[in-house]
């Protein structure tokens, strides 16, 4: 039998005290309710079509009038105190499910973000800026020259007679453009000295990077491709003791004091004298080993440039002298890092280069 068909024969005082009930288990339903359908499904039951109160709501017109206020007042109270209890607890599950999903939303800034690998400069690019820093900062500038290069510029000029083992094909690379026998890739820096001094009277002060070429084979000391930079100095009145004070000022810069620096005499066709850098190699202290051979890496080749070539271009070779030097960037680099075999550095071996991350 529905509840509602009871209400009108009960007594006033009775469903005062059904109302107070109604109204606890109300406020305590809803205040338990965890989600917005918990709240709806609570509602139904306290305060739907069905319920408890609801019928004793519905019965307040039967009761005799003298009782009919009172319980109508306690009636009504009820009904406010449970919608209000209703309406705050719907606010607060409202907030809160906003806040999960903001809070499933959100974007963690404050981890470390997953860094993409940053490149960094090749170290023969760092030892090469390095080096050629140093010659600018004692008055050189930079000059260019072509890797293709011309027999003239690359021999003729350099006073290297066409008799030269480094003229055969054997040293040599030829690019072989039909119609032009003389074209070949440069098989050393000091071309740029002729086109230096072709170009412009004396004085020159210049330091020339680049690549050079030779047919060689790789061993822990040799690449077939390499770098050089030339340094040229022609002036009236530049002497042997220049060449040698600024090889010293460049190998103190790049080396410092840890490592000994030995001269010899060396020949080259476009220089007289003509002389030779090597330093101590880092892994024996001088001693020999297997990178090494001597005790000694070969740096450079150097020497004052000779009265032929200075005619060549254009120079007066009475009034005016100067020093030359080809030094091998990859040699500094193993130097300066003490890399044991030279093919390391162009392995291109992340392991090797990402060692150099930061090093500018
Ligand atoms: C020359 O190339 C001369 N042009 C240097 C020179 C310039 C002498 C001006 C006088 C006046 P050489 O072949 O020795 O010389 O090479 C010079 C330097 O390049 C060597 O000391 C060495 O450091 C480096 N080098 C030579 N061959 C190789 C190679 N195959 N791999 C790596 N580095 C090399």
């Amino acid at each position: 039998m529905p509840a509602g068909r009871l209400w009108p024969l009960m007594d006033p005082d009775e469903m005062v005290r059904s109302l107070e009930a109604e109204r606890a288990r109300g406020v305590a339903l809803f205040g338990a309710a965890e989600t917005l359908d918990d709240l709806e499904a609570a509602q139904v039951e306290v305060m739907g079509r069905r319920s408890r109160f609801s019928a004793v709501q519905k019965a307040v017109g039967s009761v005799p009038p003298e009782d009919r206020k009172r319980v109508g007042q306690v009636a009504n109270d009820v009904r406010g105190e449970l919608q209000q209890a209703l309406a705050a607890r719907r606010e607060a599950l409202e907030s809160l499910a906003e806040d999960a999903l903001l809070d499933a939303d959100r974007i963690d800034l404050t981890l470390p973000g997953r860094a993409p690998r940053i490149g960094s400069l090749h170290p023969l690019t760092i030892v090469e800026r390095e080096a050629v820093e140093v010659f600018t900062s004692l008055g050189f500038r930079v000059a260019e020259g072509p890797e293709v290069e011309d027999d003239w510029h690359n021999f003729q000029a350099l006073n290297i007679p066409e008799d030269h083992p480094a003229r055969t094909m054997k040293d040599s690379l030829y690019v072989g453009v039909p119609g032009h026998p003389e074209l070949l890739l440069r098989t050393e820096t000091s071309a740029v000295q002729i086109r230096t001094m072709q170009s412009q009277p004396p004085p020159v002060f210049v330091v020339a990077p680049g690549r050079v070429y030779r047919r060689e084979t790789s061993d822990p000391t040799h690449l077939p491709v390499f770098h050089q930079i030339e340094g040229l100095a022609v002036d009236e009145g530049i002497t042997f003791a220049d060449l040698k004070g600024t090889l010293e000022a460049f190998a103190r810069a790049m080396f410092g004091e840890r490592r000994r620096i030995r001269l010899g005499p060396a020949f080259f066709p476009f220089v007289e004298p003509g002389c030779e850098v090597g330093v101590s190699c880092f892994r024996c202290e001088g001693a020999g080993c297997r990178v090494c051979g001597t005790g000694w890496i070969e740096l450079l080749g150097a020497g004052m440039v000779h009265p032929v070539v200075l005619e060549n271009c254009g120079y007066d070779s009475e009034r005016y002298t100067g020093f030359a030097f080809g030094l091998g960037i990859e040699r500094v680099a193993m130097l300066r890092y003490e890399i044991a075999d030279i093919r390391m550095l162009v392995d291109g071996d992340v392991r090797v280069l990402e060692q150099f991350q930061g090093v500018v």
